[in-house]
């Protein structure tokens, strides 16, 4: 008999994935977590049946949520990612020569255990020297600290249950002091077909913050809609000005994707736009 794993990506609409095998199965404190072994995506991690990240499609988000950035800031030293456990944006992080150390600050220690056993290709970077492991809420780290990050980037699950507050105007001030006076901002921030008022509060909470706010986008597709949405908020460098790109190892990032993901197309630039 066949498994399959269905997330149900809105309320008409599912993903669904054949599953070999059942890697884990459990429940922690805050989330059912699930590894399944897929015939199309490889190893898959799910929280709340809900999709994060797979061995095929992972590069194209990690990628797209670290190197903008990191590109886009002349000298990243210190860098924040909130959230994701899976290690994979750490990985990416750490291909930056410049970076002395990369904090983890994620609330669930089960995800990082489960992705160290069942996904050592994206969490290798967890067991590197320059990484920071903290299991804590992203929110009360980031309260806990001033004016010492280059960038800090959100890695957070979709806007339920302990990441409410990611999404928030109130946690973006905290990560505004949290950066130094050219520090950069990113976050994903969700599908442009699904998440249109989400999209549009973030970006208006981050201009009241930052001089500059742009979105990008990137194709994901074990995501809801396959197109997904990054903000960015930075305080001095525009990432559409970048003048000299790191040389490194990348399968989606370059710097033309760097540019072009600023493209948008008219119904996406009608979200951001719209009053
Ligand atoms: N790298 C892609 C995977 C993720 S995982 C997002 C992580 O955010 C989860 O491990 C979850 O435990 C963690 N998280 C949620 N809330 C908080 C919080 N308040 N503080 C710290 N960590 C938190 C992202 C997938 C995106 C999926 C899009 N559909």
């Amino acid at each position: 008999m066949e498994l399959w794993f269905s997330e149900n990506q809105t309320k008409d609409q599912k993903i669904s994935v054949r599953v070999l095998e059942v890697l884990y199965s459990g429940k922690s404190n805050y989330q059912e977590i699930a590894v399944y072994k897929t015939a199309q995506y490889g190893t898959l991690l799910a929280l709340d049946d809900i999709i994060q990240t797979n061995e095929k499609d992972e590069f194209i988000y990690h990628e797209m949520i670290t190197h903008v950035a990191l590109n886009t800031h002349v000298n990243p030293e210190r860098v924040l990612v909130i959230g994701g456990g899976d290690g994979g944006a750490i990985r990416e992080v750490l291909k930056h020569k410049s970076v002395k150390k990369a904090t983890l600050a994620e609330i669930d220690d089960k995800v990082v255990e489960v992705s160290k056993k069942f996904l050592p290709s994206i969490s290798c970077g967890l067991e590197d020297k320059r990484a920071d492991i903290q299991i804590c809420d992203g929110i009360k780290y980031i309260q806990e600290h001033r004016n010492e990050f280059d960038v800090i980037i959100v890695d957070s699950t979709d806007p339920i249950g302990p990441a409410v507050g990611l999404f928030s105007g109130q946690f973006y001030k905290m990560v505004y002091d949290a950066l130094k006076d050219d520090g950069i901002f990113v976050a994903q921030t969700e599908s442009p077909f699904y998440n249109v008022d989400l999209i549009k509060n973030i970006h208006r909470d981050l201009k009241e913050l930052f001089p500059i706010v742009r979105l990008y986008l990137a194709t994901v597709p074990t995501y809801p809609g396959g197109l997904w949405t990054f903000t960015l908020g930075s305080k001095i460098y525009d990432p559409l000005n970048v003048k000299s790109f790191e040389d490194i190892d990348t399968k989606y990032y370059s710097p033309e994707i760097h540019n072009s993901a600023f493209v948008l197309p008219p119904f996406v630039k009608n979200i951001i736009n719209a009053r």
